[in-house]
């Protein structure tokens, strides 16, 4: 559906013009360059921007990841965007919103593409051993009314393998170097906020059995031997062995057979 050189340009009217949503991306913002779309939601987000508004940019000059990473975001290729959520649930809705946006960028991946794309938990999306896209949640004030979420994806669309940098190049790709032809991004970000609604309506207020199924479907961590770096340089080994309800990983220690939760970590696979 979306494999075609860019038929229309990527402008905030040409992605409006697109959208089948009831909230996402209504009120919406593309910028030429930006240091972070996540930066401008948050500050967006203080001065009372409504749920569901969307930031983009061509550009960004200081795209980050988590732990202080940085996302490369070169100009005019790829997808950069920010979603602002104010209907911001609490408990397992919190934990799971970041596998729930790899999910549905996952599927929006498949949909426009037909790729097999795989999920790395929590919230990475891999075609075979590269990533094409990752995803960045922030927030601000939980547990207050003014609660706000901030939802940043960064999805490689039409950057040639070549043109990564090279410390990428082996480990990051695009829907063009998997597909062999260029997409239509405002189609494919239309398409990303639909599923990224019926992914969010669909877990408040709990989260379905068959959601976390499906993710677990996805999901190439599990059954895997992994190493977990977890804050202050500790580190662990075991067997990925299952999600748990509130979207934590359970790993099976090697060696003490102990099961471990882990809700936030870095994961290598080591076979
Ligand atoms: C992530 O971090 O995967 C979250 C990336 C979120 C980026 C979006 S873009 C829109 C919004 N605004 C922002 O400022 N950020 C969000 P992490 O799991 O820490 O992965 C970062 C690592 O991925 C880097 O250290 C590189 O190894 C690799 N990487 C960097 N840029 C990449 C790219 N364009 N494609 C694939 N891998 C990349």
């Amino acid at each position: 559906m979306a494999a075609a050189a860019e038929p229309r340009p990527f402008t905030a009217d040409a992605i409006q013009g697109l959208l089948r949503t009831r909230a996402l991306g209504r009120e919406l913002h593309l910028h030429p360059r930006l240091a972070s779309t996540n930066t401008t939601a948050l500050a967006l987000a203080a001065s009372g921007a409504p749920h569901g508004t969307v930031v983009v940019a061509e550009e960004q000059t200081a795209g980050r990841g988590r732990l202080g990473r940085v996302w490369h975001s070169p100009a005019g290729e790829n997808l950069y965007c920010s979603i602002l959520l104010r209907e911001v649930g609490s408990g397992a809705w919190l934990s799971w919103l970041p596998l729930m946006t790899g999910l549905a960028v996952l599927k929006t991946v498949h949909a426009a593409a037909g790729l097999q794309p795989s999920l790395k938990w929590p919230n990475d999306v891999f075609i075979g051993s590269r990533k094409i896209a990752g995803v960045l949640g922030e927030s601000a004030g939980l547990g207050t009314p003014d609660a706000v979420v901030v939802v940043g994806i960064g999805l490689n669309v039409n950057i040639g393998r070549e043109s990564f940098p090279t410390e990428l190049r082996a480990i990051a790709t695009s829907l063009a170097a998997e597909a062999g032809c260029r997409f239509d991004r405002a189609e494919l970000l239309a398409s990303l906020l639909l599923e990224l609604e019926a992914c969010y309506t669909a877990v408040t207020p709990e989260v379905p059995a068959a959601l976390r199924e499906e993710y677990g479907a996805y999901c190439s961590t599990l059954g895997r031997q992994v190493r977990v770096s977890l804050a202050e340089d500790r580190t662990i080994e075991g067997r990925a062995e299952a999600i748990t309800e509130d979207g934590a990983l359970r790993v099976i220690e090697s060696g003490s057979g102990r099961a471990l939760t882990i809700r936030t970590g870095d994961i290598l696979y080591l076979r």
